[in-house]
Parts: C-alpha cells; sequence; structure tokens
C-alpha cells in the first residue's frame, strides 16, 4: 500500500486486537456478553439500579489486566507511530491498556480506561488500579462516589471532535479486530474523505464489511505487523 510520506493515518481497534493476550471479546463465543446481558452492566441505568453487580463485572476485569501482555499487534501499531513521519492517530474502543503499555501515545481510549474512575459529584478522572465499591470515594473532593471511567450505551464516547477531525483529514483509515455492531464507531469508515484508502483486518467480516475497500482476513498478531511493515517501507 502507498501513501504520501506525510500522509496521516487513523487506526480503530476493537476487542479483537486484544483477543490473543487472552481478553475476551464481547460478542464471539465465550465473548463477555456470553455470561452478562449487556443491559445489566453496561448502562448507566444498570449502574443505578444495581451497582454491585457492575462494579464486581469491572473489577474482575480490571484485575486480569496486570497478568496479560500486549501483543505482536499492539507493539506493531505503537512501531507505526515511532516510526512513521505523518501522523498516526489510534482510537481504541478497547478499555484495557495494552495499546498504552505497547507503547502508543498519540492514543484516543473512545470507551473509555478500565484503570480509571470518575467522580460521580465533581467528575475528576482518576487513576484507579484495584477495586472499586459504592463506599469508594473521590481522592479529589473527598465527597464524590466514584463510577468506573467507561462509556457506557446512550452516553457519549470520549474526543469525538478529535476524532472526526482527524477522520475526515487522513488518507488511510484501518479498522482491526472491531466487529461493527457499535456505533459511532461502526460508522467511522463513513466519515472518512473521499481520497481516503480504507481497510478492515479481522479474523472474519464485520457487520460494516461492505464499506470498506480492501479487507485483510486473519488473526490481528499475524496481520497487523505485516500491514505496518508495508505501510513503513514504502515511506
Ligand atoms: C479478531 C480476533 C483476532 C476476534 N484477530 N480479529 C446508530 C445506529 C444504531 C444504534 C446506535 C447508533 N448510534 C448510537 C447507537 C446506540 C449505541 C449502539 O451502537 N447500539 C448498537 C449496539 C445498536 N451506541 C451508543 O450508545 C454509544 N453512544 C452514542 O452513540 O452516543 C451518541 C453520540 C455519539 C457521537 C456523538 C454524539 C452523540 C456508546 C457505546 C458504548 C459502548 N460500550 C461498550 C461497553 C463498555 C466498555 C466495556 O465494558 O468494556 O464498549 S459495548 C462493547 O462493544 C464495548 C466495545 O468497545 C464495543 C465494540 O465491541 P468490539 O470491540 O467490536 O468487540 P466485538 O466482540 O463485538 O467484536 C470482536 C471482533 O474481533 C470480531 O469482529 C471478531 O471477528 C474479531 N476478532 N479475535 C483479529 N485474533
Amino acid at each position: 500500500m502507498t501513501l504520501p510520506r506525510a500522509a496521516s493515518i487513523v487506526i480503530l481497534t476493537g476487542a479483537g486486537i486484544s483477543a490473543e493476550s487472552g481478553l475476551r471479546t464481547f460478542r464471539d463465543a465465550n465473548g463477555l456478553w456470553e455470561n452478562h446481558r449487556v443491559e445489566d452492566v453496561a448502562t448507566p441505568e444498570a449502574f443505578h439500579h444495581n451497582p454491585a453487580l457492575v462494579h464486581r463485572f469491572y473489577n474482575e476485569r480490571r484485575r486480569s489486566l496486570p497478568s496479560v501482555q500486549p501483543n505482536a499487534a499492539h507493539l506493531a501499531l505503537a512501531r507505526l507511530e515511532r516510526e512513521r513521519p505523518g501522523e498516526v492517530l489510534l482510537v481504541t474502543q478497547n478499555v484495557d491498556d495494552l495499546h498504552d503499555r505497547a507503547g502508543s501515545r498519540n492514543l484516543v481510549h473512545m470507551h473509555g480506561e478500565l484503570l480509571k474512575g470518575r467522580c460521580l459529584a465533581c467528575r475528576a478522572v482518576l487513576d484507579w488500579p484495584g477495586d472499586m465499591d459504592a463506599d469508594s470515594r473521590c481522592p479529589a473532593c473527598r465527597r464524590g462516589q466514584l463510577r468506573p471511567h467507561i462509556v457506557w450505551f446512550g452516553e457519549v464516547p470520549l474526543e469525538m471532535e478529535r476524532i472526526y477531525r482527524a477522520l475526515e483529514g487522513c488518507a488511510l483509515f484501518a479498522a482491526i479486530g472491531t466487529s461493527g455492531h457499535v456505533y459511532p464507531a461502526a460508522g467511522f469508515v463513513e466519515a472518512v474523505g473521499p481520497e481516503a484508502r480504507t481497510v478492515e483486518l479481522n479474523l472474519e467480516p464485520s457487520r460494516v464489511a461492505d464499506a470498506f475497500q480492501e479487507h485483510r482476513s486473519g488473526p490481528a498478531t499475524e496481520l497487523v505487523p505485516a500491514f505496518v511493515a508495508e505501510l513503513l517501507a514504502r515511506r
């Protein structure tokens, strides 16, 4: 794939990129939604009605993070950002910290971060590596209750202006390991400019696969390092 030297790139990632690190996806067999109903754990209403259940769901996932490691796909995307002269914006729907640990810095966590909490009173966003429960209090204002810093259904994802600006100006948009079920991320491929190239990398075609010009099929740890090597070879 040939791109102008300083052309900018936007990459969208989903749960599939972390699957080979050992984190479960949402909608695949044995996915997170197989044991939990979305509306019981991933909506503001669920948190209001049963905060203990929602905290338990996110505490379990937060506890699993230290034992998993970034894989070859996360590392390749960090290398792309480091070595390409043009801007590489990585937009992830994932709430794990594997892109951060791989070294990506121009990174938007559009659905929030497992290792952060948000104060319901003063709205401060805080690092929160341990368990959270209804008694957890905000260290900034010392009175507010905390919730996971996660974007639930019906809430507006983070940094949308920055993302759409980058999509409009990019020369290449690639979506990796995401099923195309959840908006607005599933619609990003339609938000790029008319000249932009669009590529989907996934084990199987996503729900919005028809909107992409090119498809690469296979596991992320194989596809992504090869894709990055191609982009870096033809600078
Ligand atoms: C591999 C692999 C390997 C496996 N290698 N690949 C338009 C139409 C219809 C509905 C809506 C709409 N706009 C908004 C909505 C409502 C709603 C929505 O989309 N509903 C649909 C379900 C119908 N969206 C919202 O409510 C969003 N907010 C919103 O729209 O606000 C309005 C607004 C937007 C913009 C501007 C202004 C206003 C918020 C969505 C929040 C999503 N939250 C969740 C849960 C919280 C985080 C958490 O608990 O972790 O985020 S839902 C869940 O799905 C999670 C994920 O980030 C997200 C996407 O899932 P993902 O990553 O695609 O995972 P899977 O499991 O679905 O797919 C895995 C893929 O990997 C598969 O394709 C596999 O093939 C592949 N794979 N192994 C390569 N080794």
